[in-house]
C-alpha cells in the first residue's frame, strides 16, 4: 500500500512537471538569408558566429526546403503546415485567410503564450496570438513603422533588426510565466535594399569576393532561368539597390526615414565610394562585377545585425535560465542566390532559393552538434513543435513532424521533395512546380512556355545541365515524371495533376 502511494505520489510529481516543462519554442525567421551565407553551411566570411554557435549547440540541416520560395508563402505554409494550394496564399498578392488552422492556434488552444513580432507580410491581421506587433508590408530598416493589435501605427526609433528584438524580449519580460510560450520574431534583414546598420557599414571593406562559378551563366537548355529579370547585370539597380544615388528617388523611404545621424552615416560611406564609382566609368563585365562586389558588402554587413541580434535573444534564453527548456529555431523564409547563375532574388526551385537555412536547438533532447541531411520542408516546423509540444497534429497537415528523427534517431518517411511556385510578376520567374530527391531534380515550367527540366544532383550540383532531353536520362526522367505525379496526388494540388496527366496523354 505504502509502495503504491509513493508510486502514485512520484507519477504525480512527474504528471505535474511534464505539464510545466512543455518546451518554450523561439522561431526567429529572417527574410532571403541564404544558406550559403552562413558559416556553418561552409561560408568563410565569419558573419554568423551566433548561428554558428547555434549550430554547434543543436542540429544543422542540411537540405531543408520551402514549399514555394517567396515571403508570404512561405510564412503561411510554416504556420499551417500547408503547401500554398492549401492554405490560399500563393503569391505575395494573396491575402491569408487568418480564420483557418494553424500550429500556432493549436498551441494556444493547448496552453501556449503565443506571439509574432516583426515582418509578417500576411496582409490580414494575425490569429491565434496573445500578442503580435508587425511591420507594414515589407518594413523599412530605419525608423520603421509597426502595426499594432488594435490596428494604430507607431514608429519605432532606431534599426529594425534591433527594435524587432526589443520588442520581442520585452514581450517575453511580460508574458504569462505560469505558460510555456511560443514566440516568432520575423526579421527585415537580409531583404532587399540590403541596408546595413550604421556600425556595419565598412565590415566588408577589405574583402573582394571571388565571383560564383556559374556568375556568368549563358543559361542555354533553361528557358525560365533565361527569361527571367533578377540578374546583377540588368535589374539589379546602382541607385536604389547598391545606394549610388540616394536623391533621386531610388533610395524612396528607406533612405527618407533616416534621422539626421543615420543619414550622415551612410552619406559618409557611400558618398566617397560615388565619387569613387562616378570616376571609374566602368561597362560591361567591370560594371557588373562591380556591382557584385558591393551587392555582396552590402548583404552581408546587413546580416551582421541580424546574427548579432539572433545571439542576443540566445543570451535572453539563456540569462532567463531558460536555455535547456526551449526549442530555439533558426530559419530563413526561402534561400537567396548570391551571384549564382548571375542572380540576386529567389523564387526558382533551384537549391539556392528552395532550400532555406534550418538549425534548431533543444538541450534536452536534440544532440549537440548533429548535421541532418535528410530532405526536411518548413511545413514540418509547426507539426514537429505540435509534437514537442505533446499537441496532436492536425490530419490535414501536409508537413511531417521531425520529433521522433531528432529525439529517438527514427528514419524521416519522405525521399522527395515537392514545389510549387505561382507568382509570374516582378522578377519574371515562370510559375513551376517538380520534385527533388536526394540524387534528383525534377521541374515543370508552365504559363506562358511549356518546359520539362532534370537535373542529376550528384554530377551537376548547381543545376547548368539540363537532361530532359538527354536519352541517357530517358529512364530517370520518366521515372522523375511518376515522381511528380505521385507527389502532386498525395498533397493534392489539382492544377499539377491535370497539367501532368495531359502531358503524360502526349
Ligand atoms: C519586393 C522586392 C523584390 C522581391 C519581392 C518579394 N522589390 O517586391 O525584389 O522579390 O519583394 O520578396 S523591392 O523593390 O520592393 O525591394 S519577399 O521576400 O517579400 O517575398
Ligand atoms: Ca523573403
Amino acid at each position: 500500500m505504502k509502495r503504491f502511494f509513493s508510486f502514485l505520489l512520484a507519477a504525480l510529481v512527474v504528471g505535474h512537471s511534464y505539464a510545466q516543462k512543455r518546451p518554450n519554442i523561439v522561431i526567429i525567421i529572417s527574410d532571403d538569408h541564404a544558406y550559403q551565407a552562413i558559416g556553418a553551411y561552409g561560408n568563410p566570411y565569419h558573419a554568423t558566429p551566433n548561428m554558428d554557435k547555434l549550430a554547434k549547440e543543436g542540429v544543422l540541416f542540411q537540405n531543408a526546403a520551402v514549399c514555394n520560395s517567396l515571403c508570404g508563402p512561405s510564412r503561411a505554409g510554416l504556420l499551417t503546415g500547408k503547401y500554398s494550394h492549401k492554405n490560399g496564399f500563393k503569391d505575395n498578392h494573396s491575402t491569408f485567410d487568418g480564420s483557418q488552422d494553424s500550429f500556432i492556434k493549436q498551441l494556444h488552444n493547448a496552453g501556449y503564450s503565443t506571439a509574432w513580432i516583426g515582418k509578417w507580410h500576411l496582409e490580414t491581421k494575425p490569429q491565434g496570438f496573445d500578442y503580435w506587433k508587425i511591420l507594414p508590408g515589407q518594413g523599412i530598416y530605419f525608423n520603421p513603422s509597426f502595426i499594432n493589435m488594435d490596428s494604430t501605427r507607431e514608429k519605432v526609433k532606431g534599426y529594425a533588426t534591433d527594435i524587432i528584438t526589443d520588442i520581442s524580449t520585452k514581450w517575453l519580460d511580460q508574458r504569462d510565466t505560469s505558460k510555456p510560450f511560443c514566440i516568432v520574431i520575423g526579421h527585415k534583414a537580409t531583404h532587399r535594399t540590403w541596408m546595413p546598420d550604421t556600425a556595419d557599414l565598412r565590415a566588408y571593406d577589405n574583402v573582394t569576393f571571388p565571383l560564383p562559378a556559374n556568375f556568368y551563366d549563358n543559361y542555354e537548355g533553361r528557358y525560365a532561368a533565361a527569361h527571367q529579370d533578377m540578374t546583377i547585370e540588368k535589374t539589379m539597380r546602382l541607385g536604389y539597390d547598391l545606394k549610388m544615388n540616394p536623391d533621386t528617388g531610388y533610395g524612396k523611404e528607406n533612405f527618407l526615414s533616416m534621422n539626421p545621424a543615420q543619414r550622415k552615416a551612410y552619406d559618409n560611406y557611400y558618398n566617397p565610394i560615388r565619387e569613387e564609382f562616378d570616376k571609374l566609368h566602368l561597362t560591361g563585365r567591370a560594371l557588373t562585377e562591380w556591382k557584385y562586389q558591393r551587392y555582396m558588402r552590402d548583404y552581408y554587413a546587413t546580416s551582421l545585425s541580424l546574427d548579432r541580434n539572433v545571439g542576443r535573444m540566445m543570451q535572453y534564453i539563456k540569462d532567463k535560465g531558460l536555455e535547456s527548456n526551449t526549442i530555439f529555431i533558426y530559419t530563413s523564409d526561402q534561400g537567396f542566390y548570391l551571384g549564382e547563375h548571375g542572380w540576386f532574388d529567389k523564387r526558382f526551385m533551384y537549391d539556392e532559393s528552395f532550400k532555406t537555412p534550418l538549425i534548431m536547438r533543444y538541450p534536452q533532447q536534440i544532440k549537440a552538434g548533429a548535421k541532418e541531411s535528410q530532405l526536411v520542408m518548413n511545413i514540418d516546423i509547426g507539426p514537429t513543435m505540435l509534437q514537442a509540444a505533446g499537441v496532436p497534429i492536425p490530419k490535414d497537415m501536409q508537413g511531417i513532424s521531425l520529433w521522433n528523427m531528432l529525439t529517438k534517431k527514427q528514419p524521416l518517411q519522405r525521399d522527395a521533395i515537392y514545389y510549387h511556385y505561382y507568382e509570374f510578376g516582378e522578377h519574371q520567374v515562370r510559375p513551376h512546380f517538380g520534385v527533388r530527391t536526394s540524387k534528383y531534380k525534377i521541374i515543370r515550367f508552365y504559363g506562358d512556355h511549356d518546359a520539362w527540366e532534370l537535373y542529376d544532383l550528384v554530377k551537376d550540383k548547381s543545376e547548368m545541365h539540363n537532361l530532359s532531353d538527354d536519352a541517357a536520362y530517358k529512364k530517370v526522367f520518366t521515372e522523375m515524371q511518376q515522381r511528380l505525379l505521385k507527389a502532386a496526388v498525395q498533397y493534392d494540388d489539382s492544377l499539377a495533376i491535370d497539367l501532368l496527366k495531359k502531358d503524360m496523354l502526349q
